[in-house]
C-alpha cells in the first residue's frame, strides 16, 4: 500500500502566507500541516509520494531524510486530477490519495479494507463544498459541486482510496470550466462502474484554506499538548496551563506564559513579556519587554522586541516589529471581521488580526486594523495606520 499526498497547489486563498512556502508547510501547533498528515499515515503505508510544484524546495528540505517519502513534480499546476496522474508510472497497485492541506484526527486504517473509498465529513452548511450522497449501504451514489440545494450534509473530505483504475478514468475526463483536470470528475465516472465506500470521519477535520482556518486548527491541536519544559526559565516567571518550552528557548525574568502555548528552540521571551493562550512562537523568535502575544502564530526568526500587541494573527518569518506595533483584532460592532480572499470581501470570524508575509519591517507605532493582509518584504513606516491590504515589496510611509 502506498500513499499520494497532493502538495503542488499555489494556495491562493492563503496569500501572503503561501508566497514563500506551499500551503502544506504552514505550521499548525508548531509543525507543518504535511507533517501532521505524514505522522498519521507513515505506519500504514510502504511509500509516501508527495506531488510537489509551487515552492517545492521547502517540502523537499523538510522531508528529504524521511525513509518512506519520495517527491514527484507535477508538470503544470492544473488540477487535482493532473496531480494524481503525476504518480502513474511510480505508485503501486493500491494507494491512498490525500489533499496536502487538510488536518484530521481519524485513523485511516479503515480505508485499507476497501478497494475504493472516500472520506466524508458531516457539516452544517455544505453548500460551498463537494457534497457526497450515500445510499443505505454507505456507497457513494452522487457527488454535487457546491450545490444550491445539497442532497446531504456530507462533504468530500479530501481523503481517498483507489487502485490504478483511477488513472484511466482521469485520462477520460474533460478539462473543467476553471481550466483544470479535476479528480472529482474521475470519481464521478468511478461510482458509475464500482462500489465506492463513503467513510464518515468522526474526529476533528479541517480543510485549511483560509487564514482563520489556520488559527482554528492551531487552537484545536494546541488543546492536545502536554507540558514539557526543557528550555531555560529565569526567576519570577509564571507558567499556567500546558506549555511546551523547547530546549534552547529562554524565558526571561518576570514573564507570564499562559498555555496552551509552544515556544520553540532558540526563541527568547521577556523580560516582562506576556504570552497568552493559543500562541506558537516558532524557532528563533524574540518577544521582548512588555509585548503581548495572543492566539497567534509567529514564524521563525521574527522579532517583536518591545511594547507591542499581536492578537489572532499570523506573522511570517524574519519580520521585525518596531516599538509599539499594534494589531487590532475586533470590530466595535462585534461583527465578523471581513477579509479579501481572491478578490472577494468575505466574512471571517469575530476576532482576527493581521495576516503577514515574510521579511516585513514595521517602524515605531504602526497599527493594523482587523483582517488586513501585508505581503512579504514590505516596509511600513513609523506611525502608519494600515487599514487596507498591502501588496508585497511595498514601502508604505503614510
Ligand atoms: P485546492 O484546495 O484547490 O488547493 P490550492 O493549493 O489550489 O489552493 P487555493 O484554492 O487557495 O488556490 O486543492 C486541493 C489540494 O490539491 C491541495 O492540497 C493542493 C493540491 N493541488 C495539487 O497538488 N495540484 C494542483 O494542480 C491543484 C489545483 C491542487
Amino acid at each position: 500500500m502506498d500513499a499520494l499526498i497532493l502538495c503542488a497547489g499555489k494556495g491562493e486563498r492563503l496569500k501572503p502566507l503561501t508566497e514563500n512556502r506551499p500551503k502544506p508547510m504552514i505550521p499548525i501547533a508548531g509543525k507543518p500541516i504535511l507533517q501532521h498528515i505524514i505522522d498519521k499515515i507513515e505506519d500504514l503505508v510502504d511509500n509516501i509520494y508527495l506531488i510537489v510544484k509551487h515552492k517545492k524546495e521547502n517540502i523537499i528540505e523538510h522531508f528529504k531524510d524521511h525513509p518512506k517519502v519520495k517527491f514527484l513534480e507535477q508538470g503544470k499546476i492544473d488540477g487535482t486530477g493532473e496531480a494524481v496522474l503525476t504518480a502513474k508510472n511510480h505508485i503501486g497497485d493500491e494507494f491512498l490519495v490525500i489533499n496536502g492541506d487538510i488536518v484530521f484526527e481519524d485513523t485511516l486504517e479503515q480505508f485499507l479494507k476497501y478497494k475504493y473509498a472516500i472520506a466524508v465529513k458531516e457539516v452544517s452548511d455544505p453548500k460551498n463544498f463537494g457534497v457526497v450522497v450515500l445510499d443505505d449501504k454507505n456507497n457513494v451514489i452522487e457527488i454535487q459541486e457546491k450545490p444550491e440545494n445539497p442532497k446531504s450534509n456530507l462533504i468530500n473530505a479530501g481523503i481517498y482510496k483507489f487502485d490504478r483504475k483511477i488513472f484511466e478514468l482521469i485520462e477520460k475526463t474533460e478539462i473543467s470550466k476553471r481550466g483544470e483536470r479535476e479528480l472529482t470528475d474521475a470519481i464521478k465516472l468511478l461510482i458509475k462502474e464500482e462500489n465506492v465506500k463513503g467513510i464518515k470521519l468522526n474526529g476533528y477535520w479541517n480543510d485549511v484554506g483560509r487564514p482563520w482556518d489556520v488559527l482554528e486548527a492551531n487552537k484545536y491541536f494546541l488543546d492536545k499538548i502536554k507540558t514539557y519544559i526543557s528550555g531555560k526559565v529565569e526567576e519570577n516567571v509564571i507558567i499556567k496551563g500546558n506549555v511546551i518550552i523547547e530546549k534552547g528557548a529562554v524565558i526571561k525574568a518576570n514573564s507570564v506564559i499562559e498555555g496552551p502555548a509552544i515556544i520553540k528552540k532558540g526563541s527568547i521571551v521577556g523580560p516582562l513579556a506576556y504570552i497568552r493562550p493559543y500562541t506558537v512562537l516558532m524557532e528563533n523568535t524574540f518577544v521582548g519587554n512588555s509585548s503581548e502575544i495572543k492566539s497567534s502564530i509567529i514564524m521563525k526568526n521574527t522579532k517583536i522586541p518591545h511594547l507591542s500587541y499581536v492578537g489572532d494573527s499570523i506573522i511570517g518569518e524574519n519580520c521585525n516589529f518596531g516599538c509599539n506595533t499594534i494589531t487590532a483584532n475586533l470590530r466595535f460592532d462585534d461583527k465578523p471581521v471581513k477579509v479579501n480572499i481572491k478578490g472577494k470581501r468575505v466574512e471571517s470570524v469575530r476576532k482576527l488580526g493581521v495576516i503577514m508575509g515574510d521579511n516585513v519591517k514595521t517602524g515605531i507605532q504602526v497599527s493594523f486594523m482587523p483582517g488586513v493582509k501585508v505581503g512579504s518584504n514590505c516596509w511600513i513606516g513609523a506611525s502608519c495606520l494600515i487599514d487596507r491590504d498591502i501588496e508585497s515589496d511595498v514601502f508604505v510611509y503614510k
